[in-house]
């Protein structure tokens, strides 16, 4: 019989208040499960590989501090684990929200971003070829680390799952619906510009790779795509007003939405 595996949460922090109200707030760690906050870092693969080297966790949880994982998470993502392993052992990823190899979107979350839930219910894992970063589970087992030169906080999902399956592992996205407290996205100009140009010089000989955003693909015209159209809507006064929740506790909210 296997050894019961450790679990660990690590998260990167800048935002105390933030950390507080959602992912600290998950009931998982007042049952015992350890919390390792990253802070100061320059990019999510330092602050995640610190993070990875502080914890002895078999199954290390990496996930946003705006993120609140509900009650039932833990049972969720270990039933999805043993559902994985019964028909597969080289898993080193898991995640909440992903995107298959065809483009399709999986995952169960509500955004505050978005101002909704994204996707539904399903029951199997399924194999993926990116995550959205919120939530990105790691078996350490697999030996795999954060790549410490993809610059600042953006893309780290894709580029952990890609690493996965180039060195022969796989990757998933289970059911375990969390809430996502975050803000929106204004632009991806700047930052996950930087990342997208590093990533699609990475992976060349993998691409196109379907984000849950833009996908990479060897010209880079998704992204440009994306930020000229938006930028050209704010221009011209188009920008439907979403209103946005107060950002609070996520705990009601997953009350609200039926996660909890
Ligand atoms: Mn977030």
């Amino acid at each position: 019989m296997k050894r019961d595996l450790k679990y660990g949460v690590v998260a990167a922090v800048n935002n105390e208040q933030v950390l507080a109200d959602n992912l600290a707030a998950s009931p998982l760690f007042g049952r015992g499960v350890p919390f390792a906050g990253m802070r100061c870092y320059t990019s999510a693969g330092l602050a995640y590989n610190a993070g990875l080297d502080a914890t002895d966790a078999d199954i290390v949880i990496f996930a946003h501090q705006d993120v609140y994982l509900p009650s039932h998470w833990l049972e969720q993502l270990q039933s999805g684990i043993r559902a994985i392993e019964e028909v597969d052992e080289r898993w080193a990823v898991i995640g909440v929200y992903g995107v298959e190899p065809d483009g399709r979107h999986i995952g169960h979350c509500w955004s505050r971003g978005l101002g909704r839930t994204l996707g539904e219910r399903f029951s199997s894992p399924r194999m993926i070829g990116s995550i959205d970063e919120i939530v990105i589970v790691l078996r350490r087992s697999s030996g795999l680390r954060f790549d410490e030169r993809l610059p600042g906080f953006h893309l780290y999902g894709t580029d952990i799952v890609q690493a996965a399956l180039a060195s022969g592992h796989s990757a998933y996205v289970v059911h375990a619906p969390v809430i996502h407290n975050s803000n929106p996205v204004r632009t991806l100009a700047g930052a996950y510009s930087k990342a997208y140009r590093y990533m699609r010089r990475k992976w060349r000989d993998r691409l196109p790779i379907a984000t849950t955003i833009v996908t990479l693909t060897p010209t880079g015209y998704p992204l440009w795509r994306h930020i000229i159209r938006k930028e050209l809507s704010t221009l011209l006064g188009r920008r439907p007003k979403r209103v946005l929740r107060e950002r609070g506790p996520g705990r009601p909210i997953a009350q609200e939405v039926g996660f909890e």
